[in-house]
């Protein structure tokens, strides 16, 4: 970055973590006046009889072995445990119509919230309301929908397993399998684009498969921040001499240094261990280019060395045993030109070449990715083409090989595995009928995207939320804000106060409920809930906080109680099941056979992983077969045809966990106290005679949805960064207002934050 003096904007010296690091979870601590003593709090999470800490899905060893730091999962712990409170007093004093004007970072940061509250009309406040009164109302408004599908359950991806799984029963006893959820605006494409290439929609490796690896890319995240504790593993990878081959638009700190804050030694002589051995800065969408570049590269070393009268470097007999679609995949990467994957990826010819030599050498590969490769038009062709060049070499179902996708939440994986999908199988559908009595609906629900839609288009009329921030998370608040006013019924369970809650429907109330660091007491004694991880590790976790307040119910019991107001003639034993977590488990296994002795192999230490078909090289496909598949073209955007145009990303700062602003700061890219930013390459602002520093509006590249003018964003700083030329980067979620609805990936519906064509020039006003 230019040294130029912009306020807010400088360069950090350190490395990824180290002190840096520890004077920010002091800070983010005391900002929080935590109620715990912190230290407490901290030292039992992923510990074996603590709590999983909610900040991201990385496994931790075992969950037997000492605290492992993270800065960041110190810091969601302390937002959570935040002795601020939220309370009826702040809502009387506050119009809805004047909170709306608050910044998020504001609502959330009044602390917990700590009544259940109903918005009332005439004083245009949120004021108290019992349990009994509000749970009463909610049924009776379900109950009086034209149709069940009417309805949208959407869930965010920190609810437990038995949260999750009770979740969905109740929605489907009601009668619909409506279930937009998180992970459509996340890893929808992985859940999509897997099955059909290997059979399931998760990740293949373990966190031991590190420990043999030959070489390991990291596509499109940035665990610096959102990831920590990967950091001690890429460490430990590094630390074997084994390279790391990064790709991502921008240079991220977390990818380049890091000094671990468990090895004092390197702490107090300020040494680093770098992580990655080669930085690629492709541009932004340009990954299926680098990915067929690199199989073409792979293909041209097999052809050379069967010349040789060597042995190849495809993996012949895992493609013939295995795979079906080789042919089709060779044709396709023939007819890619050099000239035509420079040109997308940003990337010379020799670069792609020297990243698929390592590949091609390397005995064992991990391929990790985040949000850079699946919220694309292209997600899923993302996803697929990462597939394909881990079976050129049968990296996928053997040891210290496979893929990983960096899954968001806590136990967003985990919610999906028990049950919140609105495309159920027939299997989950007759076990959920067999075990509870009733008969579920058949029909196909709806995704994040397609609520959304449904209700703009006034199809659906009530939304319930179990956590998140659904409005905010979605692209185009303009439409999506708008359509939340239209609905007749919506009910947000959580923590801490958002936009979406004041996104007002006819009727609509908050429901708060305790979160995972505190103590859940039902009538058998206090609770364990189960979470799954990144790495398919189920494990228990339990909370050692007092709640924040006496009147805060648990998200099973909050659901428990719904569903028996909505639900007259519930064939479920709801008070029962949630009298004890451990019943919820039994159901679990009785609907999902892969949960056998589910209560006692919590017990053991660290869980127990599910069984993942393809690690063991059994396809669940419809071919029984791991499947190649093409994607056809690079992937042009029509609107980059436009010389002008530069594609943006939107991505996360260090100071923030997705919709929930911690603070404004981003430590590793040198921002402070602000996020009106946008990150370009210096010969990108040259051209257009900008500078460092200089304020400029960015809109969107007028199409069929987009008028001119009509998505824009004005005033921002212009920053010279270490970014792919023809990229730029601003923060989600503010970028959300030049990401149209109708910009998605249309095999999985993932919202395609990640690739929207801007022109960017010089302040207006
Ligand atoms: N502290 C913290 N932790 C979190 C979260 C958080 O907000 N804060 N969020 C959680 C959730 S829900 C999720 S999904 C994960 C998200 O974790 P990430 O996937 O790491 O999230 P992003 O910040 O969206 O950034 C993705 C990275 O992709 C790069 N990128 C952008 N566009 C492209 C592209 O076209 N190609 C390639 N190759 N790279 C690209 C960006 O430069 C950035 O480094 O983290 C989870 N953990
Ligand atoms: N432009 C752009 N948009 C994006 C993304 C992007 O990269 N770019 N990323 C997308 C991704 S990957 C995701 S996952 C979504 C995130 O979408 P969501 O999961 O909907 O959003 P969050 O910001 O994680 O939700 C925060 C809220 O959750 C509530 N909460 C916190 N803890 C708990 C709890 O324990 N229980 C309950 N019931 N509630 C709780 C609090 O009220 C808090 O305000 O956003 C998506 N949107
Ligand atoms: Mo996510």
């Amino acid at each position: 970055m230019r040294e130029d003096e912009v306020a807010g904007v400088g360069d950090y010296e350190g490395a990824a973590a180290g002190w840096g690091a520890l004077k920010a979870v002091a800070d983010a601590v005391r900002g929080q006046k935590a109620i715990v003593k912190e230290t407490r709090g901290l030292l039992t999470m992923n510990q074996p009889h603590g709590f999983d800490c909610p900040g991201c899905a990385w496994p931790d060893p075992k969950h037997t072995s000492s605290f492992e730091f993270c800065e960041n999962g110190a810091k969601a712990v302390s937002w959570e445990a935040t002795a601020k409170r939220t309370t009826p007093e702040f809502f009387a004093a506050h119009t809805v119509s004047e909170l709306w004007n608050w910044p998020d970072f504001d609502l959330e940061n009044e602390g917990r919230l700590t009544h259940p509250m109903a918005y009332d009309r005439a004083t245009d406040r949120y004021l108290p309301i019992s349990w009994d009164k509000a749970l009463a109302k909610i049924g009776a408004a379900l109950r009086g929908l034209p149709h069940p599908d009417m309805a949208e359950f959407y869930t965010s991806g920190r609810a437990s397993n038995e949260a999750a799984f009770l979740y969905q029963v109740f929605a489907r006893e009601y009668g619909t399998n409506n279930f937009p959820d998180c992970s459509n605006m996340c890893h929808e494409a992985t859940s999509v684009g897997l099955p059909e290439s290997i059979g399931v929609g998760k990740g293949t490796v373990t966190l031991e498969d590190f420990q043999y690896a030959d070489a390991v890319f990291c596509i499109g995240h940035n665990p610096g921040t959102n990831h920590p504790r990967m950091l001690t593993t890429l460490r430990e990878v590094s630390k074997r001499g084994v390279p790391i081959i990064v790709l991502n638009p921008l240079r991220e700190r977390g990818l380049e240094r890091f000094t671990s804050p468990q090895h004092p030694v390197e702490m107090l002589t300020l040494n680093s261990t770098p992580i990655a051995s080669t930085y690629h800065l492709v541009k932004v969408g340009g990954d299926i280019a680098v990915l067929k570049g690199i199989m073409k590269t792979v293909v041209a070393l097999d052809a050379k060395s069967l010349a040789e009268g060597g042995p190849g470097v495809l993996d012949r007999e895992f493609i013939g045993r295995h795979t079906t679609g080789i042919d089709e995949l060779l044709a396709d990467l023939d007819a890619t030109s050099w000239v035509a994957i420079e040109q997308a990826s940003g990337l010379s010819r020799s670069d792609i070449e020297f990243a698929g030599g390592i590949y091609a050498k390397a005995e064992r590969v991990i391929i990790n990715y985040g949000m850079g490769i699946t919220q694309h038009r292209h997600g899923t062709g993302n996803v697929q083409q990462i597939a394909n060049l881990l079976m050129l070499r049968g990296n996928i179902g053997r040891k210290g090989a496979g893929i990983s996708p960096l899954r968001g939440h806590s136990n967003v994986q985990g919610d999906r595995t028990v049950g919140i999908t609105e495309i159920p199988s027939d299997a989950l559908l007759n076990a959920i009928g067999r075990v509870f009595g009733f008969e579920p609906p058949r029909n196909k629900g709806h995704n994040a995207l397609e609520a959304v839609e449904a209700i703009r288009d006034g199809r659906s009329k009530a939304l319930v939320c179990l956590g998140g921030n659904l409005a905010v998370a979605m692209s185009d608040p303009e439409v999506t804000f708008k359509a939340m006013r239209n609905l007749d019924l919506a009910v947000h369970i959580a923590t801490k106060l958002n936009r979406s809650h004041l996104l007002l429907a006819k009727q609509s109330f908050i429901l708060p409920c305790l979160g995972r660091t505190e103590i859940d007491t039902q009538a058998s004694g206090p609770q364990s809930i189960t979470v799954e991880d990144s790495m398919s590790m189920v494990h228990a976790s339990r909370g050692g906080l007092k709640p924040a307040s006496e009147h805060l119910k648990s998200e099973p019991a909050i659901i428990a109680e719904m569903a028996r107001a909505t639900l007259p003639n519930t064939r479920v034993g709801w008070a029962e099941l949630v009298s004890d977590y451990g019943k919820i488990r039994d159901c679990i296994e009785a609907v999902f056979p892969d949960f056998a002795d589910f209560n006692a192999r919590i017990k053991q230490p660290g869980g127990f992983r599910l069984r993942v078909a393809a690690s063991e090289r059994e396809w669940l496909t419809p071919t029984k077969k791991a499947n190649f598949f093409v994607y056809s073209g690079l992937d042009e955007d029509p609107r980059v045809a436009n010389r002008e145009a530069l594609t943006l990303t939107t991505i996360r700062s260090h100071d923030q966990y997705n919709t929930t602003i911690y603070g404004m700061n981003d430590r590793y890219r040198g921002v402070t106290g602000r996020r009106d930013v946008v990150f370009v390459n210096e010969r990108d602002l040259s051209s257009r005679g900008l500078k460092h520093g200089d304020l400029v509006d960015m809109t969107v590249v007028p199409d069929t949805v987009s008028k001119p003018g009509q998505r824009v964003m004005r005033n921002l700083t212009a920053i010279a960064y270490d970014i792919a030329q023809g990229s730029v980067a601003a923060y989600y979620p503010e970028a959300n207002v030049l990401v149209a609805l109708d910009q998605y990936d249309v095999k999985s519906g993932t919202p395609s934050y990640k690739s929207t064509p801007v022109l960017i020039c010089a302040a207006q006003s």
